[in-house]
């Protein structure tokens, strides 16, 4: 994946004809696309080959199931397109070396922390075990939350040199270049782009942020 920008825009949005609009407005600003259950539910899969002809594509599944599963949803979200896939890493190693052995070739993003405050109950406990998991278990890269951004720097840590994602930019309450600052190798953007007036610009602002810690 690229890392031009340091921006991946988070496409919640559920109307396919907007999403693809506003993925073509800001396709030469945010290095990915993140496609969600929202859209792939409400306008199907070919949403991920059609984003995939314009941007690198993370499809965020979560997956959070048995290794045969895991492998089943991977090898299929690749097939279509996807550069990467967003997994579970609380499902334990043998899931997580199942979505790595399925990939292909495209990455596997391993969730540690989530960024919401529900997620301090059990997620937040186990984030540091999870990355050294995903190390061990030869994932390329982590999400972690920029609500939070010492805990990116905790998770920067375990990680070294691999890849950091991190939502919960915006709309949460984070701000990009603090993510960045303390680690993150990209921030996740959704409501504050594809939901402002003018996409577009509120994603040159964000890069415009990021470039500040660079
Ligand atoms: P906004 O809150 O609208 O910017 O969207 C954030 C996006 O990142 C959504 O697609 C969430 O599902 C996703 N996300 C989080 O918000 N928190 C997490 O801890 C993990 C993710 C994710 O895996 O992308």
């Amino acid at each position: 994946m690229r890392s031009d920008s340091r921006l991946v825009l988070a496409l919640d949005e559920t109307d396919g004809e907007k999403a693809l609009a506003i993925a073509r407005s800001v396709g030469d600003i945010v290095d990915a696309i993140k496609i969600n259950w929202p859209l792939v539910l409400s306008e199907g899969p070919q949403m991920i080959t059609k984003l995939s002809e314009m941007s690198e594509v993370i499809c965020d599944f979560k997956v959070a199931d048995i290794p045969n599963t895991v492998r089943l949803i991977v090898e299929n979200a690749v097939s279509r397109g996807a550069s990467a896939v967003i997994v579970h890493a609380f499902t334990g190693d043998d899931s997580l070396r199942a979505a790595v052995e399925a990939s292909g070739g495209a990455e596997i993003y391993a969730v540690t922390e989530m960024s919401h405050p529900g997620a301090k109950m059990f997620t937040a406990q186990h984030a540091e075990e999870m990355a050294r998991l995903g190390v061990e278990c030869g994932v390329s890269g982590f999400i972690a939350p920029a609500t939070r951004p010492d805990r990116i720097r905790a998770i920067r840590e375990v990680v070294g040199d691999r890849k950091i994602l991190s939502p919960g930019v915006g709309a949460q309450g984070g701000k990009a270049s603090d993510a960045i600052a303390a680690g993150a190798t990209y921030a996740i953007v959704g409501r504050a782009i594809y939901g402002s007036e003018d996409p577009r610009a509120s994603a040159l602002s964000f890069a415009e942020d990021i470039r500040t810690v660079l």
